[in-house]
């Protein structure tokens, strides 16, 4: 039979989990196989943490501990915290070489294999050192000034303000993290992975496998068109797996060399656990491989990544499903500031459901997304609980109250019939294709089409008049609550469970089948009915938000509703005409263009690929404001802003039609 292996990307033992690290990976990949499992498809979610590298290598050395102190303090966290969600994985474990020795071998299997294929090549690099502290100093263990876009405090192997990649030689200005000196550099053999020669193979693969989602495929194809270089895997440090090789023996791959294959070390403890083979998942064409990662790591899923398994001749992944970012109250999140919002602090307020449904419904998962305490309380609050946690309430008081208690015998409308078919039929269609927030709300749908129903047959007053077209709508009304029940198992399993057992029913509803909810309802006696969601108040919102640390100065009131036209007027918006177009090496979507606003040209950077190829921008008219405070982004100063709609951009254009508009005119 086939099988489907489901992995999340694995979390970094260097702080508990937060709503980003949910939204983005955790939450589709567990709704994703709890969906497959109810379908009857041999289905396992495999995940744990991430815990060599330089990140958690210079957290212990700052704290003063050893870094498997660290890794088994956040572990345990992230384990607690995924079981406060009821985010279900088949096997949780962890590529730490102290505490995973499987892992160790897993690891060294891999590079044997590409080692004995030729694939690794050993070259000497230049590598910054430390005299002081008489050690090198591998990515984060420097900090300087980035050689691209001049900002101080760049990383060895990131810039944060520009988002390059970076390696420690480049940096200006480089001093050692640990003791503030200026390092020197100097020559050390390290082992290369030979990327270039998967180009083509790659390349092959990307274009021809469809099920890759757009976002993923064509940042990647980018990426290979740019030319790949062969990938620098090990690094001298005492933190990580050590490299089976004599003269390395003071050396460690590289974390994002060992960290993929957890997701192989993990499914083999899986397999030695249940009586299986891993190599069934593996290296077997009847298995479908599904990554959940978040944006930020396309290039080692799609590229790295699979070059390792075609190495090895390993299954390629069936397909990467890459979340996008979540930010805070509209700002990005950020842990050093507190700028977060922990699961664990989420928790104690409300049931994990609320978070569920939230961080679904906000936006697609191909779309960035912002939490906001007042939405959450209004989405909950008007859609939870006005919609589908009344009408699941109102259904089964009804029945409790009026029906003895028990779901009536009697015919179900055709009409309800149907729409529960064609729910079913496009919530199952959109969980196929990994639409989590369409497949949510037309589950959502479908209760306020029973809140219809049950408001326009008036059951209130057929009990009286018409006891028996009562039992039929109320038996409608109790078959619509059971489907709901079983579609909603992969997104709240908690809610689900709840309204599932109201129904009289004994057994859980993770364990029916899918199809089940086009089945009709038994008649049960049913327990006194409870609702199924808590109201958000407004108590409830003023601790939620007291996790925040205070706001900026942001003071509220009515006049803050309104814009003067003074204020407006201080919008400098005119027509502009696009001069020149090209996009940004190194980013995804930026677009550079100059354009002509009448008195000057700008530059501005936009977020315009892939729906705008730089050709057919040129001579176009737009919207732009330009007088926004000017802003670098990839070494480019963008001193306009260009206005579209939306995250897939459809740019704002001037209408034409009655007369020919100059660049430089204003907007009012
Ligand atoms: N730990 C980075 C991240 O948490 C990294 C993922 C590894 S997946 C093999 O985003
Ligand atoms: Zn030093």
């Amino acid at each position: 039979m086939e099988k489907v292996l489901v992995t999340t990307a694995l979390a970094y033992t260097n702080g508990p989990l937060h709503i980003g690290h949910v939204r983005s990976t955790y939450l589709p990949a567990d709704v994703y196989t709890r969906f497959l499992k109810m379908r009857g498809v041999d289905a396992i979610h495999i995940g744990g943490t991430d815990n060599h590298g330089v990140p958690i290598a210079l957290q212990a050395e700052l704290e003063g501990k050893d870094p498997e102190e660290i890794v088994e303090k956040y572990h345990e966290m992230i384990e607690e915290d995924l079981e406060r969600l009821n985010i279900h994985f088949d096997e949780f474990s962890c590529t730490c070489r102290e505490f995973n020795p499987d892992h160790v071998d897993m690891t060294q299997w891999f590079f044997k294999r590409l080692y004995e294929e030729g694939y690794i090549e050993e070259r000497e690099v230049e590598q910054l050192y430390c005299p002081e502290c008489e050690r090198p100093l591998p990515d984060r263990y420097v900090e300087g000034v980035c050689p691209y876009c001049g900002a101080e405090g760049a990383r060895g192997d990131h810039c944060e303000a520009c988002g390059r990649y970076l390696e420690p030689v480049q940096l200006k200005e480089p001093k050692c993290v640990i003791c503030g000196s200026k390092p020197e550099v100097r020559r050390t053999m390290h082992l290369f992975f030979k990327l270039s020669e998967f180009e083509e193979d790659l390349k092959k693969w990307l274009k021809s496998n469809d099920n890759l989602p757009k976002n993923v495929r064509n940042y990647a194809i980018q990426w290979v068109r740019e030319g790949l270089k062969d990938w620098d895997i090990v690094r001298d440090l005492d933190w990580g797996v050590p490299v089976p090789l004599e003269r390395y023996k003071d050396k460690v791959f590289y974390v994002w060399f060992d960290a993929p294959i957890g997701y192989v070390t993990f499914t083999k403890q899986y397999c030695n656990r249940t009586g299986q083979n891993w190599k069934d998942y593996w290296f077997s064409e009847d298995t479908k491989i599904v990554h959940f990662i978040g944006k930020d790591i396309i290039i080692h899923h799609a590229l790295f990544w699979p070059a390792m398994l075609i190495g090895v001749g390993a299954t390629l992944p069936y397909t990467i499903v890459a979340g996008e970012y979540l930010t805070l109250e509209g700002e990005k999140m950020s842990t050093s500031r507190g700028w977060v919002v922990w699961v664990r602090d989420f928790t104690k307020l409300f049931p994990a459901d609320l978070l569920r449904y939230y961080l679904i419904v906000v936006s697609p998962l191909t779309r960035d997304a912002d939490f906001s305490w007042e939405d959450f309380r209004d989405r909950v609050n008007n859609e939870l609980v006005a919609n589908l946690g009344n009408f699941v309430y109102r259904t089964l008081s009804f029945i409790y109250r009026f029906l003895d208690g028990n779901v009536p015998e009697a015919e179900t409308d055709q009409e309800i019939v149907d729409r529960i078919k064609e729910t079913h039929r496009r919530v199952t269609k959109h969980l196929e294709k990994f639409r989590f927030r369409e497949a949510l709300t037309e589950v959502l749908r479908l209760s306020k089409f029973g809140n219809e129903y049950f408001q326009e047959h008036e059951p209130w007053k057929l009990k009286d008049e018409d006891p028996e077209r009562c039992a039929e709508v109320l038996r409608g009304c109790a078959r619509v609550v059971k489907a709901l029940a079983i579609m909603l198992a992969p997104f709240l399993p908690d809610s689900a469970e709840k309204m599932w057992q109201s129904l009289g029913y004994e057994d859980s509803v993770h364990d029916v089948d899918w199809e089940e909810a086009l089945k009709d309802v038994e008649a049960r006696e049913i327990p006194k009915p409870e609702p199924i969601f808590p109201k958000v108040t407004e108590e409830d919102l003023q601790k939620a938000k007291a996790l925040l640390p205070e706001e900026s100065g942001e003071s509220e009131g009515p006049d803050d509703e309104y814009v003067s036209l003074e204020e407006f007027n201080r919008l400098d918006l005119r027509v502009g005409e696009v001069k020149e177009a090209e996009r940004i090496e190194g980013s995804d979507r930026l677009i550079k263009l100059r354009i002509d606003v009448g008195d000057r040209t700008v530059t501005a950077v936009a977020g315009l690929y892939p729906t705008y190829e730089p050709e057919e921008l040129v001579g176009r008219k737009v919207v732009v404001l330009t007088n926004i405070q000017p802003k670098e982004m990839f070494g480019v100063r963008s001193e306009a802003m260009i206005l579209a709609v939306g995250d897939e951009p459809a740019l704002l254009t001037i209408d034409e039609s009655k007369r020919e508009v100059e660049p430089g005119e204003q907007i009012r």
